[in-house]
C-alpha cells in the first residue's frame, strides 16, 4: 500500500513487534555488535551475510531514519551524516576527481561555497555559479570536463529558484549527475528525485528535525546499489556519520514535519501580506508570491512556499542591523526551520565568508534580511515586526 507522506513520517521503516512492542523507536546507543561465531563475523565483513557490524557502518536507530527519508524523498537509498556539510562534501567527493568541473546554481550556502573553493585550490576541481532559469542558460555553461550539476532551490538566502526540469533535461543530454540541496523546502514540499535528479541532500538540522537541537545531514539517491557503495567507501572511510541519539531525535521531530510545514507556510503567507504594506520594505522574495517572476517555476516543482522569506529594508546595512536589534520575540540567529522565528543578516553572517563580488552576484546585498518564520501565532510576530519598523521609520524621519 502506497502511504501518504503524513503517514510515512510516522510509520515507515519500523515494526514494533520486532522490538518488544515499543511504540517509540528504540535508541540503540551502541558502538559495536557481538557475533554468534567467528564465521558470522567473517561473513558480515565479506558481505555474504547482512547484519550489524559496527555503528560507523550502520546502526538500527539510524537505519529507521534512513528508510523513512528514502520513502519521503521517493528515492532508493539514504545515508545519514553528522551534519548537512558532511552530506554535501561526501557526495561531491563521490562524484568528482581532480580536473573535473561542477556547474552550480548562482547562489549556494556559504560553507558549500567554501568547500568548492577548497576543492578548486587543492584538487583543481573547478566550478561555475550560473543562473538556471532555462535549458539554454545551463547548456551554454556545460564544459567537456563537467561531471555534475549542483543546485539549491530555493537558494539560500535569496530564495531565487532553479528550474529543476531544465536542469534535468540538460543533464540527461550530457550524461551529468544532478545533486539538489532540498534543505529549504523539506521533502514535504518538493521531491527533486521525482523530477529526475540523481541525489537530494538536506541539512536535517533544519525542517526535518524542526526543533533546533541537532546538527545533522541526509543524502538520498535514486540507485540503492550506488548508495550502499557510498556507505562502504566515502562514508565509512571519512567517518562523518550521524550518532544514534541524533537519529532518535530526528525520528521524533520528523513525525510532525507535515503539520509544521503547513503552519510555517500559513504564517509566512500572513507575514508577506503584512510586509507588503510597509514603506521601509523594498523587495520581498518568496517563491509562492504571485508577484514573483518565478512563480510559474515554483508551482511546477513545489507544492507550497514554506517558511522562509527574504526581504530588503531601506537604510542599507545600518538599517538592516537597526531593524534586527529592535526585534524582541524574533531572535537574531542563523539556522532555520525551527519552532522559533529567526532573523539573520546573510552579508555579515551565513555568507560573510563569500568574497563581496561573488556575494553581490548571488544577490546578497547589505540590506537583505532572511526571516525563518516559526510556529508562533502570526499576530504576535506581526506585532514584533511592527514595533521594529516603527523604530526604523523614526530613524528615517530623523535622517
Ligand atoms: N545546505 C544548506 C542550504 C544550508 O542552509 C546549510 C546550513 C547547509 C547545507 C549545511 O548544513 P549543516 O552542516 O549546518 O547542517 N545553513 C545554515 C544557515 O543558513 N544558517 O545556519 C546554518
Amino acid at each position: 500500500m502506497k502511504l501518504h507522506k503524513d503517514t510515512v513520517v510516522i510509520h515507515e521503516g519500523y515494526d514494533d513487534s520486532k522490538h518488544h512492542g515499543s511504540l517509540a523507536v528504540p535508541l540503540y546507543q551502541t558502538s559495536t555488535y557481538s557475533f554468534d561465531t567467528a564465521l558470522t563475523g567473517e561473513k558480515r565483513f565479506s558481505g555474504e551475510e547482512s547484519g550489524n557490524i559496527y555503528s560507523r557502518l550502520g546502526n538500527p536507530t539510524v537505519r529507521v531514519l534512513e528508510e523513512r527519508i528514502t520513502v519521503l524523498e521517493k528515492g532508493e537509498g539514504s545515508l545519514a551524516f553528522g551534519s548537512g556539510m558532511a552530506a554535501v562534501s561526501s557526495i561531491l567527493v563521490h562524484l568528482t576527481k581532480a580536473g573535473d568541473h561542477i556547474l552550480c546554481s548562482r547562489g549556494i550556502y556559504g560553507c558549500t561555497f567554501g568547500l568548492l573553493s577548497i576543492m578548486e585550490e587543492k584538487y583543481g576541481i573547478t566550478h561555475d555559479l550560473i543562473r538556471m532559469m532555462s535549458e539554454e542558460e545551463i547548456e551554454k555553461a556545460v564544459k567537456p570536463e563537467t561531471v555534475c550539476i549542483y543546485v539549491e532551490t530555493p537558494i539560500n538566502p535569496t530564495m531565487e529558484l532553479v528550474d529543476l526540469h531544465a536542469v534535468v533535461a540538460v543533464a540527461k543530454r550530457h550524461g551529468l549527475r544532478v545533486v539538489v540541496d532540498n534543505t529549504f523546502t523539506s521533502p514535504y514540499l518538493q521531491n527533486p528525485l521525482e523530477i529526475g535528479a540523481d541525489f537530494v541532500l538536506h541539512s536535517a538540522t533544519k525542517y526535518i528535525n524542526g526543533h533546533g537541537d541537532v546538527i545533522a545531514g541526509l543524502l538520498v539517491g535514486n540507485n540503492k546499489e550506488e548508495m550502499e557503495r557510498i556507505r562502504m567507501s566515502v562514508q565509512k572511510d571519512y567517518g562523518a556519520i550521524m550518532s544514534p541519539f541524533d537519529a532518535w531525535l530526528l525520528i521524533r521531530g520528523l513525525k510532525t514535519l507535515p503539520v509544521r510545514m503547513e503552519r510555517h507556510t500559513f504564517n509566512a503567507e500572513k507575514l508577506i501580506k503584512y510586509l507588503k504594506g510597509k514603506a521601509c520594505v523594498e523587495t520581498i522574495y518568496y517563491p509562492f508570491d504571485e508577484e514573483n517572476p518565478q512563480y510559474d517555476i515554483a508551482k511546477r516543482q513545489m507544492s507550497a512556499g514554506g517558511g522562509l522569506i527574504s526581504f530588503t529594508v531601506k537604510g542599507g546595512k545600518a538599517g538592516a542591523q537597526r531593524f534586527m536589534d529592535s526585534l524582541s520575540l524574533i531572535k537574531i540567529a542563523v539556522s532555520l526551520g525551527d519552532a522559533e522565528t529567526l532573523i539573520q543578516h546573510p552579508a555579515t553572517m551565513t555568507h560573510s565568508s563569500v568574497p563581496e563580488i561573488e556575494r553581490l552576484q548571488m544577490g546578497i546585498t547589505d540590506s537583505l534580511l532572511r526571516l525563518s518564520v516559526g510556529l508562533e501565532h502570526a499576530d504576535d510576530l506581526i506585532a514584533d515586526l511592527e514595533q521594529a519598523f516603527a523604530v526604523l521609520e523614526r530613524d528615517n524621519v530623523k535622517a
